[in-house]
């Protein structure tokens, strides 16, 4: 009698914490969903965080929005250990380091935190998945193919980045390295690769430094939105409109008028918020547990529709927004209120 008075109890008690999970999960009063950007201060992120926002809110859930004051892995790291503790449901990453952030990523996914990285991956042990902005080929492929436009074929360019450890940028700079090796592009000489580490000032810094170390440069590309739009301003202030041009990744509400002045003729980009927005379903998908992040999972992003988990190029898995988009003098005053 004792044994089955004892086992009733437990059977209610079970009953009452699956009634009370269900109830958070729809009141959202308690599954909180995380973002750690790279750092503050950046326009992009701000958009990127504001779409993540958006997702988890209308499912009725929590956000928390953070980012370090400077891009490194070890502010990420202290960010990761306090979202442990607060025993968020899920953790999405923006990285500033590929591999550094791991111990700590596999430590919250021990305790069934779901971890995932957006927009700059960690490796594929540190993570479920990864939602990846566009294709990573076809971004390295672009930009250099922008270079060989704007140089006339032949010349010198260099890459104006954000840190040496942004797993994003690396990965597209490593694209173009490749696409460099194609006869098409025997005559274009990347002649230096520098990092503005996505700071303002450091980005202003190291485009002069470019600009006075090569004045033969014909080309600058930033595949970075702090570093697309420090250099085209310091092209502007420098007067080598239609001399030096830049291109790259960049955001329009901080381009346009450099596009308008012509110091970048044309460059490329997603939209940050339907990232960021992609994120929070996919946050909630690993949570619900609708998906695991294995390839052929699929499901609902709200107001984007149905996605796919996919084979990641390194070897990881991904979910992928989209093409990239291409923004010019004809369409750009259509986004530059957008994001
Ligand atoms: C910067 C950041 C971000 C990147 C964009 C293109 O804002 O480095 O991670 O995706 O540029």
């Amino acid at each position: 009698m004792k044994k089955v008075i004892g086992l009733s109890l437990i059977m209610a008690l079970v009953c009452v914490t699956v009634v009370f999970m269900g109830c958070d999960r729809q009141r959202g009063t308690t599954e909180r969903h995380a973002i750690i950007f790279k750092n503050t201060g950046n326009p992009y992120g701000e958009r990127q965080m504001g779409g993540f926002k958006d997702g988890i809110e209308e499912q009725g859930f929590e956000a928390i929005l953070r980012a370090p004051e400077l891009p490194t892995a070890e502010a990420q790291i202290t960010m990761i250990n306090q979202l442990i503790d607060q025993r968020v449901a899920s953790i999405c990453i923006v990285s500033n380091d590929y591999d550094a952030l791991q111990p700590a990523l596999a430590r919250a996914m021990e305790q069934g935190i779901k971890v995932y990285s957006l927009d700059s991956s960690v490796n594929p042990a540190s993570r479920m998945t990864h939602v990846n902005q566009a294709d990573t080929q076809q971004i390295g492929q672009t930009l250099v193919e922008a270079a060989f436009d704007l140089a006339g074929g032949s010349g010198e360019f260099a890459i104006l980045s954000a840190t040496s450890q942004a797993s994003n940028q690396n990965a597209w700079i490593a694209v173009m390295q490749e696409v460099l090796q194609q006869p098409r592009y025997a005559d274009l000489s990347l002649v230096r690769i520098a990092y503005g580490d996505d700071l303002r000032d450091k980005s202003t810094s190291e485009t002069e430094a470019l600009l006075a170390s090569f004045p033969d440069l014909k080309v600058i590309i930033a595949p970075t939105t702090v570093g697309i739009a420090a250099a085209a301003k310091v092209v502007s202030d420098q007067g080598l409109i239609g001399t030096v041009h830049v291109t790259g990744l960049g955001l329009p509400s901080e381009m346009a008028e450099y596009i308008e002045n012509g110091s970048c003729p044309y460059m490329f980009l997603w939209n940050p918020i339907d990232v960021g927005y992609l994120g929070a379903y996919t946050a909630t998908a690993l949570t619900s547990g609708d998906i695991t992040g294995a390839v052929g999972d699929t499901f609902n992003a709200g107001r984007l529709g149905q996605y796919a988990i996919t084979l990641a190029p390194d070897g990881g898995t991904e979910v992928l927004l989209g093409p990239p988009f291409r923004f010019d003098p004809a369409n750009i005053n259509n986004w530059k209120d957008v994001y």
